[in-house]
């Protein structure tokens, strides 16, 4: 893992900081940027982050992650020691599951009267709903077996042309 900084310029200490409190300094290289003799405009460095800004992450795999709440972020969840995200309460995702699964509810009930969500043809409303399932699917909000509506309007949906492109 490489990082693309100047130090103790605010940014890249920002990360510097993220790596200090999961103990990891030292399983990162540090190449500086020379910022005062424009490096970071040159074409090698606007190959690695187009925003032409340090930090720069690069993983091993030649990935570059550029933008401190990005790398931040692959920092906290890469190495172990103490969460620095607070949206990673426990608490506070089962909160939102509970209030997703109550929207669920909601759309299965319109859905025991009509064909579509906004009545008998299909509108923006399913697209809505169809796209907030999806993203459901990445934080493990599926729909219930007991909601039979919502499900069959899902079985309906998922064959439409626009939806399998
Ligand atoms: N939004 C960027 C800001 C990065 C940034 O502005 N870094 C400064 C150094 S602290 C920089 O590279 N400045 C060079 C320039 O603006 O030309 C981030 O979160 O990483």
């Amino acid at each position: 893992m490489i990082i693309y900084d100047v130090e103790n310029f605010p940014n890249p200490l920002r990360v510097r900081i993220a790596l200090a409190e999961k103990n990891a300094l030292d399983t990162v290289t540090f190449k500086p940027v020379d910022l005062m003799n424009a490096e970071h405009r040159s074409d090698a460095f606007l190959a690695k982050n187009p925003f032409a800004g340090v930090p720069v992450l690069e993983l091993d795999d030649g990935t570059f992650i550029a933008e401190c709440p990005a790398i931040t972020e692959y920092i906290d969840h890469h190495f172990a020691g103490p969460a620095l995200e607070t949206d990673q309460h426990k608490e506070w995702g089962q909160k939102q599951h509970t209030r997703a699964l109550k929207g669920l509810e909601y759309f299965d009930s319109v859905l025991a009267k009509t064909t579509y969500v906004a009545g008998d043809a299909f509108t923006v409303a399913d697209i809505t709903l169809w796209c907030g399932l999806v993203f459901g699917g990445f934080c493990n909000v599926t729909i219930p077996a007991s909601l039979i509506h919502l499900q069959s309007w899902h079985d309906r949906v998922a064959i439409r042309p626009s939806i399998t492109v």
